[in-house]
């Protein structure tokens, strides 16, 4: 194959953010942008002469665009073999498994997740490593350092490759196998769960569900697990059919996306589970007939009751959670005396600490939850386990939840988004909290003593690497906190996150509506941060 080498000007942006490089698909289409990028992921490596790369996405617009532009650079770097998903697909998740699986060196997974796709939307791209969990910061910044000085990547000139019949295809040193997405990840989950408790509590109808695929990658995940697999009805899968553009919706599986299976489950004839997956198929929220769960109830919830899976059934190692998210999953660890560790936001920090075996499931508050199975999180992993436990604990999603509470106390939570903020007033609102830190500790807000205010710094305890500036905590005696930061995800300006959480102890008061439970502290941290002044907004684009 001859092997052309282009010259190329770098561009400034390509600073990877929470998970990977997130653009408007327009950004992408510019000459030699995503050209750049994959060449500064390959020139990042030790090696890429005889290694073996996993390649898929979640189907947006622009995947199979950007996949035959990988495969022929893949093949100019000296790759030796390509897996890459039929239709040039794969769920994160599944990604993450098949790398594991077949002891590939790493994956290129093209998604852009929970943001909308189409012509004027989002794409994304992202490399993950040999353990299939996404590269630690240290690679990130080293691609980035790389993107602000390329100036030239290589190509091959072969032909396209037809992604749609699974095979092999040889291109003289390159090998390009193209495979069913969805079997080795439905057989993984197999070994995790009871599939044949899962079977006779569907065909008896003991559990009727919902799954709201949002027009987005688990649409064939969840027709073969839930449908073919376990005998679920057809129609338990809505918006099954993966869409570019995701039917025009955002792809994010919360209750103000999810309309239409937010809709059937606060209904009187709602099934007994309900749920659903983002756009690359690592997120999921978890609802029962009429209750929403919030991810990080799920979370502790599933640390509760993990000993009830077959596959955790010796206990859990310890546990992980995302600095925001609630301190829920800290109560389960105190009780069954097991580590709980703090992590910043984004998935890449908790590879180390699955590795070295220190914890077995680990989450976060945006619908994020997994486990050692894989080094992403999982969503249709998640909805099995819920569906396990209620098959085996014979109890509705709200008795599990109501039981919890009762056993724990309630971490009652919410999460407040201010989407596309102008950058420099974003940058005003932290700049401004940040000038406050040193003053809060002590203050008295109503019957709210600040006990820390502070700027979170995590170091990994596996490999001493050290990372700030990873959120705004300000933390009360009675232990509530507000956590703001700032979204690494985003592709407009800049989106504002506040988390806020107050826990409740008396099984009286644990009934109480979120944001009316979180009133006062909502007030404080708009007292504290400005953003509705500052924005002029009245209220926050979405609130989960
Ligand atoms: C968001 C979430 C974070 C998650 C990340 C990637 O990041 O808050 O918890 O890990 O998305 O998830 P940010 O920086 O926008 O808050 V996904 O499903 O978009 O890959
Ligand atoms: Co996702």
């Amino acid at each position: 194959m001859q092997i052309e080498t282009i010259t190329t000007k770098p561009y400034q942006d390509q600073n990877p953010g929470t998970s990977g490089l997130r653009k408007k698909v327009k950004v992408f289409q510019q000459t030699g942008y995503l050209e750049n990028f994959v060449q500064s992921i390959f020139d990042s490596l030790e090696e890429t002469q005889g290694k073996v790369l996993v390649l898929g996405g979640d189907g947006r617009y622009f995947n199979r665009v950007a996949i035959q532009i990988i495969i022929k650079m893949a093949a100019a770097n000296g790759f030796e073999e390509l897996i890459i998903g039929q239709g040039g697909l794969l769920s994160t998740p599944a990604a993450s498994h098949i790398i594991r699986k077949y002891q590939a060196d790493g994956g290129l997974i093209l998604s852009a997740s929970h943001n909308p796709g189409g012509p004027d939307e989002d794409f994304g791209i992202k490399y993950n490593v040999n353990n299939g969990g996404p590269a630690p910061e240290k690679f990130t910044q080293a691609v980035f350092q790389r993107s602000q000085v390329i100036d030239q990547y290589k190509t091959a000139d072969i032909p396209d490759i037809d992604l749609d019949n699974i095979g092999i295809a040889q291109f003289e040193a390159l090998k390009v196998t193209i495979i069913d997405p969805v079997t080795d990840y439905a057989e993984l989950l197999e070994t995790i769960f009871d599939f044949k408790v899962l079977k006779q509590s569907i065909s008896s109808g003991y559990i009727t569900l919902l799954f709201d695929a949002m027009s987005a990658i688990t649409g064939p995940y969840a027709k073969r697990i839930l449908v073919d697999i376990l005998g679920a009805p057809a129609d338990s899968v809505i918006n099954a059919e993966p869409l570019e553009d995701f039917g025009g919706h955002h792809p994010d599986p919360n209750l103000a996306h999810a309309h239409e299976l937010a809709e059937r489950m606060f209904s009187d004839n709602a099934p007994v589970f309900g749920a659903a997956s983002d756009g690359d198929g690592d997120r999921n929220m978890i609802t029962g007939s009429n209750i929403f769960v919030t991810p990080s109830d799920s979370l502790a919830i599933m640390a509760a009751n993990a000993h009830l899976i077959p596959a955790y059934k010796a206990g859990l190692s310890g546990v992980a959670r995302s600095m925001p998210t609630s301190q829920a999953v800290d109560r389960v660890a105190a009780s069954y005396k097991i580590p709980c560790y703090e992590t910043p936001t984004g998935w890449k920090f908790f590879g180390n600490l699955l590795d070295a075996g220190k914890i077995t499931l680990c989450g976060e508050e945006s619908f994020g939850t997994g486990s050692t199975h894989v080094r992403e999180k999982d969503g249709l992993w998640a909805v099995l386990f819920w569906l396990n436990l209620i098959a085996v604990k014979r109890q509705t999603v709200a008795d599990i939840v109501q039981e919890h509470w009762q056993k724990f106390g309630r971490d009652i939570y919410c999460r407040h988004d201010y989407e596309a903020i102008e950058t420099p007033i974003a940058n005003g609102i932290v700049d401004h909290l940040r000038a406050q830190l040193p003053t809060l500790p002590g203050q008295v807000f109503g019957e709210y003593l600040v006990s820390y205010a502070d700027e979170f710094c995590y170091e990994d305890s596996i490999d001493g690497s050290i990372s700030k500036n990873q959120g705004i905590r300000v933390g009360f005696e009675n232990g509530s906190r507000i956590v703001f930061r700032l979204s690494g995800t985003g592709t407009v300006g800049a989106t504002l996150r506040i988390y806020i959480e107050r826990f409740e102890a008396d099984p009286e008061k644990h009934n109480q509506e979120a944001q009316t439970a979180l009133a006062f502290l909502i007030e404080l941290a708009e007292q504290l941060c400005e953003v509705k002044q500052r924005t002029g907004r009245s209220e926050p684009n979405v609130i989960t």
